[in-house]
């Protein structure tokens, strides 16, 4: 009860910022290396892996340009109640998309006799249309061009599935599901074709572009409470000192050596951090830093092993993706995430992660002018981030759609940029718990050892998220009979 009225007075609080810093244009996701996480900690518990074809659209919207790439998918029909159950998308984001991952939608896909299908979005994974990533190729790297992809896809697989079951004009339910960047997709889908699913359940869904995003190191402090959040901003502080004085041995110290701009070197300082709290392991952090406080050790030898041991080792940060001179290589590798994001970062939805002008965990170095100079370095002159023409195309936190469930974590920095206010048609949850962070209702709140199907076991407040998960089922049965009776979608 007494954690109940806490979090109502901060979100109030939280609530007020929001109003008042997207008063200026809008923000980006769990950004760069944090957001590939989500890939990374899903690896190694699939419901399939084995990889399909087909032909999509390379520019939805040129009357004359007919060019095709081949987009990789996934489905899993284990579950499905064949021929009328419903069909599941379950939309990729920014990152390879290696098979239908175990988690909390295959617990519902179960529960409602679901097929599953996942496309890979464009240019990410294997479904990249160019042989090379320069600037000029990207130019089909959108949000916009994305939703079409999942538009024609989901004609062509029920197109497919009837062939397959010898029907025609036959349509299943549809559900389209995501989590993030592509939880903000999914929202947009029921959006902009709402035709062609019966709802969307939009997970940390980061619908709002917002240029100077504050609030995620706001909320990264907030998180951690005070003790933590004043032993991090005095580490933040000493390692700015030592990299003053003698930065080649305090970048060495975290095996940083190659990042030779000091601003890419505090983004990887504070990410490593951020990390944290973004999935849920805030003592991770916050356990070695303060103990290494409160027994007077040196708090950047213990910030650096926690950055080797944690966020390269555990995690397996590739600390190149900070540095702008390999951002700017266009060979295709298993890190092209990190440059295919910024793309959708530097032109669609800035999240640029400031420091807050005031009581910032990260280095002030990290400002509006290091992102929008990282932009131009990587990717070349004229490219900056509209996020304005963004939240104009798609509405931001004021979305003109219906039948969309939002859900958020209360200590997910990224849940600023998602929609936190409820109405009917478009109810929003947030999940609060001391560990529930980037999408917790699809994956449970993460703590060692992780537990992919969802399992709410391990969260500081299984209450919180099993609550949560049942109003989302309620929602679904709800949407998804109304699709069946009305045989309209909308
Ligand atoms: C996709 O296009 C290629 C080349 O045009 C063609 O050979 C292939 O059969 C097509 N695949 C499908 C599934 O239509
Ligand atoms: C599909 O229909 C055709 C003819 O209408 C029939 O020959 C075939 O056996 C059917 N296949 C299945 C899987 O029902
Ligand atoms: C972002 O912050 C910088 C200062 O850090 C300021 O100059 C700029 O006007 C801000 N931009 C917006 C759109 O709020
Ligand atoms: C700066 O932050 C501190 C701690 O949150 C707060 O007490 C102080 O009022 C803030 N100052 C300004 C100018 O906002
Ligand atoms: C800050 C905010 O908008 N919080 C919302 C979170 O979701 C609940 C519903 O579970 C809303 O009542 C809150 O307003
Ligand atoms: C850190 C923690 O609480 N881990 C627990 C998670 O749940 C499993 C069982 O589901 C326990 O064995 C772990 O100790």
């Amino acid at each position: 009860m007494r954690e109940q009225e806490d979090w109502r007075i901060t979100t109030a609080l939280l609530t007020l910022l929001l109003v008042f810093v997207s008063s200026f244009p809008a923000l980006s996701y769990g950004v760069v290396p944090p957001r590939t996480l989500l890939n990374k900690l899903s690896q190694g518990s699939y419901l399939t892996t084995q990889e399909q074809w087909f032909n999509q659209t390379l520019d939805h919207f040129s009357p004359y340009d007919h060019h095709q790439f081949r987009q990789r998918y996934f489905e899993f029909l284990d579950y499905f109640r064949i021929p009328d159950g419903p069909i599941f998308l379950v939309i990729g984001g920014e990152g390879p998309c290696n098979g239908i991952t175990n988690d909390y939608i295959g617990v519902l896909a179960k529960k409602f006799g679901a097929a599953m299908v996942t496309l890979e979005h464009r240019y990410y994974g294997k479904s990249s249309p160019f042989n090379s990533l320069e600037t000029e190729n990207l130019k089909y790297l959108s949000s916009k061009q994305a939703l079409f992809d999942l538009a024609v896809f989901r004609q062509y697989y029920q197109d497919s599935l009837n062939a397959k079951l010898n029907r025609t004009k036959t349509e299943n339910p549809w559900f389209v599901f995501g989590g993030s960047y592509a939880g903000a997709l999914s929202a947009w889908f029921r959006l902009k074709f709402p035709h062609l699913t019966c709802g969307s359940l939009a997970s940390s869904a980061v619908v709002l572009a917002v240029y100077n995003f504050t609030e995620y190191d706001q909320q990264i402090g907030e998180s951690a409470g005070a003790e933590c959040k004043a032993v991090l901003q005095e580490t933040t502080q000493l390692i700015e000192h030592k990299l003053a004085t003698n930065g080649k041995e305090l970048k060495a110290s975290f095996n940083a050596d190659d990042l030779e701009k000091d601003g890419d070197f505090m983004y990887l300082i504070a990410d490593a951090a951020a990390v944290a709290f973004q999935y849920g392991n805030p003592d991770k952090v916050c356990k070695p830093m303060v103990e290494a406080k409160n027994a007077g050790e040196d708090l950047v030898d213990a910030y650096a092993k926690y950055v080797k041991e944690y966020y390269i080792g555990t995690f397996g940060v590739n600390v190149q993706t900070y540095d702008q001179e390999y951002l700017k290589k266009t060979a295709i590798n298993e890190d092209s995430s990190t440059r295919l994001w910024w793309f959708q970062v530097c032109t669609e939805v800035a999240f640029f992660q400031v420091a807050p002008s005031n009581d910032s965990i990260r280095s002030s170095e990290i400002d509006a002018k290091y992102h929008m100079d990282l932009c131009k370095n990587i990717f070349g002159e004229g490219i900056f981030p509209d996020v304005d023409a963004t939240n104009l195309y798609y509405g931001g936190t004021k979305i003109a759609g219906s039948k969309i469930v939002f859900a958020n974590g209360s200590q997910d920095p990224w849940r600023h940029a998602s929609k936190q206010t409820s109405s009917p048609d478009l109810p929003s949850y947030t999940i609060t718990c001391s560990n529930c962070a980037h999408c917790t209702d699809f994956r449970g709140c993460p703590q060692s050892p992780l537990v992919l199907e969802g399992n709410e076991k391990n969260c500081s407040s299984p209450d919180a998220v099993h609550k949560v998960r049942q109003q989302i089922t309620e929602h679904m049965d709800l949407w998804l009979s109304e699709c069946q009776e009305g045989s309209s979608y909308i």
